[in-house]
């Protein structure tokens, strides 16, 4: 069967995370998170490919601190599939914190994908959970959609927006980050290393 794709254009915005619980007076600030609203709002004008991400946690998740009693949020504990970090409850599917920061665009996307709502396993990635194996899906939808080149924009950098672009250029994808688009967290230096890390995997950074 020849499966040409019908999309004339290849390219796709890819939007991480940009929930209220990541932008000021959320639950896990990012600094200055929000200040990618408008930058995104513009950039997604240029594309004809959009998709959200939405980090979108079950009550009582295991990235939670409160779930695991005695540990404090930025701690880490090994679970099943390695060690994670430990972050203060945040994008509670269904909350006002899960939300997309009202003023981000969304009309236009095209899909919003979900992610993080099993218990026991985080995921940064837009592609995989955090065992680093568990797909979510998304590859399989850009492949069949023929969408081809990914432009990273979101929160946090060094979070989800580094796993999603590592984890795309392992897929064989084209990734491209847009610096100006994106804030980090930058726990103990993870915003240098997270650009070390992605342009170390052919990630263009932009
Ligand atoms: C994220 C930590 C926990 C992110 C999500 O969107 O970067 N970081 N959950
Ligand atoms: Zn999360």
């Amino acid at each position: 069967m020849k499966t040409t794709a019908m999309s004339l254009d290849e390219r796709v915005l890819l939007i991480i995370d940009v929930q209220n619980d990541f932008c000021p007076g959320g639950a896990l600030a990012v600094p200055q998170g929000d200040e990618v609203v408008p930058v995104i709002n513009r950039l997604s004008e240029q594309f004809a490919h959009v998709i959200l991400t939405q980090d979108w946690h079950c009550p009582g998740h295991w990235s939670f601190a409160s779930s695991h009693p005695g540990k404090q949020p930025l701690q880490v504990i090994d679970l099943a599939y390695g060690p994670q970090v430990l972050w203060p409850d945040h994008c509670v599917r269904g909350s006002r914190g899960a939300e997309f920061h009202s003023d981000l665009h969304v009309e236009r996307a095209e899909l919003i994908l979900r992610k993080g709502y099993r218990r026991e396993i985080d995921s940064y990635s837009a592609f995989f959970e955090n065992d680093r194996r568990t797909p979510t899906g998304l590859a399989g939808y850009l492949r069949e959609r023929g969408l081809s080149r990914l432009f990273l924009v979101g929160l946090a950098t060094d979070y989800c927006v580094k796993y999603s672009a590592l984890d795309a250029r392992r897929l064989g994808f084209e990734v491209t980050v847009i610096e100006e688009a994106c804030r980090g967290l930058d726990v103990q230096g993870s915003l240098a290393a997270a650009w070390a890390e992605m342009l170390a995997a052919g990630v263009t950074q932009a």
